[in-house]
């Protein structure tokens, strides 16, 4: 019985190594390890020996029975990688090499950074540098200097997040400005963007971080009309050259006069629709902006009766949103690239 045993197990694994494919092989695993195989029968009549026979040969088989199997597995998983079809004999095992290869998906600069790089290439044509300056701030550069005094609604600790009583994160690049000021004298040319902090309640038009562009230009004679001809020309450039703009009235403290920048809405030509708010009659803010005032000229130390300047600034995300009507602002910062792989 043990010869008949070792002729088994070698004619099992020649025939478990000659298989050509899976359906040969197959066929090899029923005749040699089914159930209706000579091994089962053997191990079947183990019952009919002695015992100490029945232990011996017992083990044996069992050994076999395992060996067989692990070259059963190892047929199979050559077949596989090889790529063998799993179907009849005939079949030969050919790849396609027509087929299109798979493609590797590539990423891209985020809407956000795209469109920094382009108002900086707007601006850069009309002659501003770009300058850029700290994150966290001192309450000077942030406040002080920007004729923001003590106890201004700006400074509420509910706005601003503090690190230390004198420490905080920008709340606008206004800051940027007044350091570049601090160390040039004029003309100044400059257009700052950058992320900005403020402690608000997040919502699909606020978020505590965001970005900012704010510009400034300080020389002998520059006037309003310079201002509405730079924001003229950039809102042409960025939203199209039928943009219509317009000034009203606004405050902030370090500018005088001020003035908020609305465009008309492109979305229904002024008529008034869900995007501009049937009460603004058909405008949309884009900006703020005004004449420096007098007292951010002394913070740092330009004398005000030589220089004049204009400033604005912009909220880009904003702008972003009007633009490719980008309906939430926590897209920009959620990163789902089902979002982002359509800019
Ligand atoms: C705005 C609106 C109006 C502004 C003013 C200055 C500085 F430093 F020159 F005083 N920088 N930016 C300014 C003026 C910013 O943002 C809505």
């Amino acid at each position: 019985m043990t010869e008949r045993l070792d002729a088994l197990e070698a004619e099992a694994a020649r025939a478990f190594e000659a298989a050509k494919d899976q359906g040969a092989l197959e066929e090899a695993r029923v005749r040699w390890l089914g159930r209706k195989s000579e091994l089962t029968g053997l191990l079947r009549g183990l019952k009919d020996l002695s015992p100490e026979q029945r232990a011996a040969v017992g083990a044996r088989a069992n050994r076999i029975r395992e060996n067989l199997e692990s070259r059963y597995e190892e047929a199979r998983s050559s077949l596989a990688s090889a790529g063998a079809p799993s179907g009849s004999a005939s079949a030969p095992a050919l790849r396609d090499v027509t087929l299109p290869g798979r493609s590797i998906p590539r990423g891209h600069e985020h809407l956000l950074s795209q469109v920094l790089r382009e108002v900086r290439e707007i601006f850069h044509g009309m002659g501003f540098a770009l300058a850029e300056g700290p994150q966290v701030e001192d309450d000077w550069h942030n406040f002080g200097a920007l004729n923001i005094p003590k106890g201004h609604p700006a400074r509420a600790a509910t706005d601003t997040f503090y690190l230390r009583p004198d420490i905080l994160l920008r709340t606008h690049t206004s800051s940027v400005q007044i350091r570049v000021m601090e160390k040039q004298q004029p003309p100044v040319r400059i257009i700052c963007p950058g992320r900005v902090y403020r402690n608000e309640a997040v919502d699909a038009t606020h978020h505590f971080e965001f970005h900012q562009l704010e510009g400034l230009y300080v020389d002998e004679n520059v006037t309003l009309g310079d201002l509405k001809g730079t924001l003229d020309r950039f809102l042409k450039s960025f939203f199209g050259p039928a943009t219509e703009m317009r000034f009203s009235p606004s405050y902030f403290p370090f500018v005088e006069p001020g003035a908020q920048v609305e465009i008309r809405c492109f979305f229904c030509g002024g008529k008034g629709c869900p995007v501009c708010g049937p009460l603004s009659g058909g405008w949309l803010e884009v900006l703020g902006a005004g004449m420096v005032h007098p007292n951010v000229f002394r913070a740092v130390s330009y004398d005000p009766e030589r220089w004049t300047g204009f400033a604005f600034g912009a909220g880009i995300e904003r702008l972003v949103m009007l633009r490719h009507g980008v309906p939430d602002l926590r897209l920009f910062y959620e990163n789902d690239v089902r979002f982002l792989h359509q800019f």
